[in-house]
């Protein structure tokens, strides 16, 4: 089972400011927690994070050509503009989770709308960075089923 976690901007800036909002776990330590719970369960794991909205296609668009079974992506900021990233993630056919760490519904205005969430098939948000953990346990359930 291949699964890639993508992250957009500034999401490599996790754990070094903004504490009350998305916690102090370093981006790194996640990254690495993360691809030891996804050994767990066999599954093979590509993290990438990107601060360009075109870089963030290209990682998608790989997904499509390299089979992959599941995508975890945080748009982060590009979530509430990009319908490139829209375009790219409903052209993907892959199992797609939507994942963000603060709960964007209860924040400013401009952040209470995903447009890319609109190609997810599921999305998590407000739990912090154990949304990406209970993203790769919803994938896992998912695709044991099919
Ligand atoms: O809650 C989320 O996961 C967000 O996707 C995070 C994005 C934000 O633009 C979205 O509205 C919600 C990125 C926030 C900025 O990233 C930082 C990360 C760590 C420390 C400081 C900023």
């Amino acid at each position: 089972m291949k699964v890639m976690i993508i992250n957009g901007p500034n999401m490599n800036m996790l754990g070094d400011r903004e504490h009350s909002i998305y916690g102090s776990m370093k981006y790194q330590d996640l990254i690495y927690a993360l691809h030891n719970y996804a050994k767990g369960y066999g599954i093979s794991l590509h993290c990438v994070q990107s601060n360009s909205e075109g870089k963030l296609v290209d990682y998608i668009q790989e997904c499509f050509y390299k089979k992959y079974d599941g995508l975890i992506i945080n748009p982060a900021a590009y979530s509430h503009t990009s319908i490139a990233i829209l375009d790219a993630l409903t052209i993907l056919t892959c199992l797609k989770i939507e994942v963000h760490i603060s709960n964007i519904q209860q924040r400013e205005g401009f952040r209470n709308q995903s447009l890319t969430s609109l190609a997810a098939d599921h999305m998590i948000m407000g739990h912090g960075v154990n949304g990406y953990f209970e993203a790769l346990d919803f994938l896992y359930l998912k695709l044991q089923k099919k």
